[in-house]
């Protein structure tokens, strides 16, 4: 290893574990990262040089840059991410598991040597704003210059972060390296005890910029259960009506679900004098204020986004927000370098596709990875709210969970208490999508939208959200929702987008107690009439099956929830089983009268 500038920090416990790290990683270089533009411009050309990043046309897409990955590292590998915790119970059941002595050891070989030839960035971080008694530091050390400039992107980064942590010892230590990019040997591990990160053989944003899902989340989540607070895998929003009432939304939705088009939806022209600002589109914590509501930060600084589907219809914000200064990965390229990707507008005639090869209009095979990503800053965002530098945090009116459900699951559900709201989020599934390896298109259970990054036991989780609720004297509403219904031609029931703003509007007022609703056995659905239809597209059949409870289709639900929750073992708090037989017991007797007519109404 060549000889390395001084560390540019006094903190002597945090100087002695990159040189431990170091010295196993064995690098050529170490270069501590500052976040000044000057650096920023230096990694721009030694990423440019070492060819990890593409200068996109700087006409069309000013200072913004391509990335192409390795074929086989395109998302999250859940099946290789484990929490370590001192005991398999404390990881619970949805989470892979190692003795922690036996995975550092194995990882230990695998680290070894692993940064040969290769520069080690040490990545200072904090994850909430900086003033904020919340906000948490991180240091990531990683071999890849991709990484470090995301992270730049993804977070506050730099000397920030180290002027922050000052001598303290309270910081995570991530230790990142792509190494040779192998599947089979690929780790994302978590040891909370010690507040510790490795990954290794992945330089996918969800396994390699530590900040995110593994601290801001897995490991978030962990220490959340310990200080009484919550780590989300939700959007934030802020919306404003046309009397200037202002308002705010946190919503959990699994990955590749609309999370980032809700949070920067467009209303409709109906809905004139109501605006949409966005606060985040991935993570919040959310911690009880002194008035007893629940406050919501986004602990990020920037959007890690789906790209393909985003157009000007489907997210006029975003498109303006990937002008400039993006980073794209896993796109398709135009011939004059600008970007493209399935569903953006007009398909060109020719395009270089996701792993570099000749795209010519018509292939079968997509010309953008499905999970190709851009980055960009907050403040690219032309709706980003001003409370998002808030430390204390926006107080939350409601919740929202919703996954992709074909079937089931109506437009909307509110919760009838906050044990119900539980159940039905703790229960929820949603059909498999691109943002992770495996089959896409399978129902699986996602409790929260949050089965991926839960860095605990699930049923020590759900009792930990009752807890919460039960501390709040004013909590939010818990509403499930469901843009992706379809009927019998299997086309979708509702439209969705900017459409989405007639259930925003119904659920804020739901909240204020002002609008009207019907009662269904497992939770208030709004009827037609209490939603506002203006110019609604689609049929009024359409929209009342996208309504509809079926007691059918509930008790087939309710069976596999069952099933579900027993999976998940003794830790399910008492509350969510009876809650479960509770909504079962009900929906046997509705269609004990369905099918005895006799016996009275069943509806
Ligand atoms: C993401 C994900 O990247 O959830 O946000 O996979
Ligand atoms: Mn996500």
């Amino acid at each position: 290893m060549t000889a390395t500038a001084a560390p540019p920090t006094t903190n002597r416990g945090l100087a002695a574990w990159v040189d431990e790290m170091a010295r196993m990683c064995k690098p050529d270089r170490v270069y501590w990262c500052d976040g000044s533009e000057d650096e920023r411009q230096r990694l721009l050309k030694e990423a440019i040089d070492s060819g990890v990043l593409t200068p996109l046309n700087d006409e069309k897409r000013p200072r913004s840059f391509y990335s192409r990955s390795n074929p086989n590292d395109v998302a999250r590998t859940e099946e290789l991410t484990f929490v370590c915790t001192p005991t398999k119970e404390e990881a619970g059941p949805t989470n892979n598991w190692m003795e922690p002595s036996q995975m550092y050891a194995k990882l230990r070989g695998m680290f070894d040597g692993a940064m040969k030839g290769r520069t080690m960035y040490v990545v200072p971080y904090i994850m909430g704003v900086p003033e904020s008694p919340f906000a948490k530091v991180g240091i990531e050390l990683t071999d890849s210059v991709y990484v470090a400039l995301n992270i730049r992107i993804m977070a506050r980064m730099g000397q920030v972060a180290l002027d922050k942590l000052g001598s303290s010892d309270d910081f995570n230590r991530g230790l990142h390296s792509v190494a040779d990019c192998d599947p089979s040997r690929r780790y994302i591990v978590h040891f909370p005890q010690d507040n510790v990160i490795w990954s290794i053989g992945s330089g996918y944003g969800g396994n390699a910029l530590l900040n995110k899902k593994c601290l801001a989340l897995r490991m978030a989540s962990y220490l959340a259960r310990h200080e009484g607070w919550l780590a989300e895998h939700m959007l934030l929003l802020e919306a404003t009506s046309p009397q200037g009432e202002v308002r705010y939304i946190a919503a959990g939705f699994p990955s590749a679900c609309g999370k980032t088009n809700l949070a920067m939806l467009t209303p409709p022209p109906a809905f004139k004098g109501w605006k949409i600002r966005t606060l985040g589109d991935d993570i919040v914590w959310l911690r009880i204020g002194e008035d007893g509501r629940l406050y919501a930060v986004n602990p990020e600084a920037g959007f890690f986004g789906v790209a393909p589907g985003t157009s000007e219809a489907t997210n006029a914000t975003a498109m303006r927000m990937l002008e400039h200064d993006a980073i794209f990965t896993n796109v398709a390229l135009t011939p004059d370098m600008d970007v493209w990707w399935e569903g953006m507008n007009g398909t060109p005639e020719r395009l270089t596709d996701w792993r570099g090869r000749d795209w010519r209009r018509g292939s079968h095979e997509p010309a953008a990875h499905p999970n190709s990503r851009f980055t960009v800053p907050l403040e690219n965002n032309p709706m980003l709210s001003p409370a998002v530098n808030d430390p204390k945090g926006v107080p939350i009116s409601a919740l929202l969970f919703g996954g992709r459900r074909s079937t089931t699951v109506p437009l909307v559900l509110e919760s009838f208490n906050w044990t119900h709201g539980v159940y039905l989020a703790g229960t929820m599934g949603s059909e498999t999508t691109a943002a992770k390896t495996g089959t896409v298109g399978v129902l699986r259970r996602d409790p929260m939208a949050n089965i991926p990054f839960v860095g605990y036991d699930m049923g020590t989780y759900f009792q930990h959200w009752l807890e919460m609720g039960a501390r709040m004297t004013r909590p939010p509403g818990i509403f499930l929702v469901n843009w992706f219904r379809k009927g019998a031609d299997g086309k979708f029931l509702w439209p969705g987008y900017g459409e989405n703003m007639r259930v925003i509007e119904w659920i804020l007022e739901r909240c204020d107690g002002k609008a009207a609703a019907k009662q269904t056995p497992v939770g208030w659905t709004p009827r037609s009439a209490d939603l506002e239809l203006r110019e609604l597209p689609g049929t009024e059949a359409a929209l009342k099956a996208a309504l509809r409870v079926d007691v059918d289709e509930w008790r087939e639900e309710l069976g596999q929830q069952g099933r579900w929750l027993e999976h998940l073992g003794k830790t399910v708090p008492r509350a969510l089983t009876l809650q479960h037989d509770l909504l079962l017991e009900t929906l046997g007797f509705i269609a004990e009268r369905t099918q005895h007519p006799e016996r009275g109404p069943a509806d």
